[in-house]
C-alpha cells in the first residue's frame, strides 16, 4: 500500500470544496490517515514548492498558498500516488478532463484547487514535511475486504 500527500489549496477551501474533495477520495476507496487545516507559513510554502524555485511564478505560488488556510491530507491505498493524480486531473483546469477535480471545478492554472504528490520520493518527503508521525493514524477500515480482492 502507498501513501500520498494531498492538499486542498486556498481557493478550494474558500469555495467550500474541501468536503467534495474528501468525499471523492473516500468514495474511490482510499483511506484517510492524516487531515488538518493549516495556515501555511512562508517557510513551509517555500520548502513545499522548492522544486519550482527558479520558475517565474514561484513568488505568486508562495503568496497564494500562504493567503488563506489549506486542508492537508495523507491518503493511503493501492497505487494511490498516481491514482490521486488521475482523480485530480491536468495542471491546467481548463484542459483537465471532466470528472476530475480540476476539470469539474477549476478555470485557471493559478487556481487549480488541489495538490497531489507526483511520485514516490515526493510523496515521502511531502508527508514528512507536512505531518508529524503521531499525526498519522494506523487503522483498518471495516470495508477493506469489500474494496480489495
Ligand atoms: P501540479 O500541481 O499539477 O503537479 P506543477 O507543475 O507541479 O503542477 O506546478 C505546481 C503548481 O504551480 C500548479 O499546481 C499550479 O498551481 C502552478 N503552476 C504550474 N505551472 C504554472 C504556470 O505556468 N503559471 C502559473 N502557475 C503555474
Ligand atoms: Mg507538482
Amino acid at each position: 500500500m502507498e501513501r500520498t500527500f494531498v492538499m486542498v489549496k486556498p481557493d478550494g477551501v474558500q469555495r467550500g470544496l474541501a468536503g467534495n474533495v474528501i468525499a471523492r477520495f473516500e468514495a474511490k476507496g482510499f483511506k484517510l490517515v492524516g487531515l488538518k487545516l493549516v495556515s501555511v507559513s512562508k517557510e513551509l510554502a517555500e520548502e513545499h514548492y522548492g522544486v519550482h524555485k527558479e520558475r517565474p511564478f514561484f513568488g505568486s505560488l508562495v503568496s497564494f498558498i500562504t493567503s488563506s488556510p489549506v486542508v492537508a491530507m495523507v491518503w493511503e491505498g493501492k497505487n494511490v500516488i498516481s491514482a490521486a493524480r488521475t482523480l485530480i486531473g491536468a495542471t491546467n483546469p481548463i484542459e483537465a478532463a471532466p470528472g476530475t477535480i480540476r476539470g469539474d471545478f477549476g478555470m485557471d492554472i493559478g487556481r487549480n484547487l488541489i495538490h497531489g504528490s507526483d511520485g514516490a520520493d515526493t510523496a515521502a518527503s511531502e508527508i514528512a514535511l507536512w505531518f508529524n508521525e503521531d499525526e498519522l493514524a494506523s487503522w483498518e477500515p471495516a470495508t477493506t475486504s469489500w474494496l480489495y480482492e
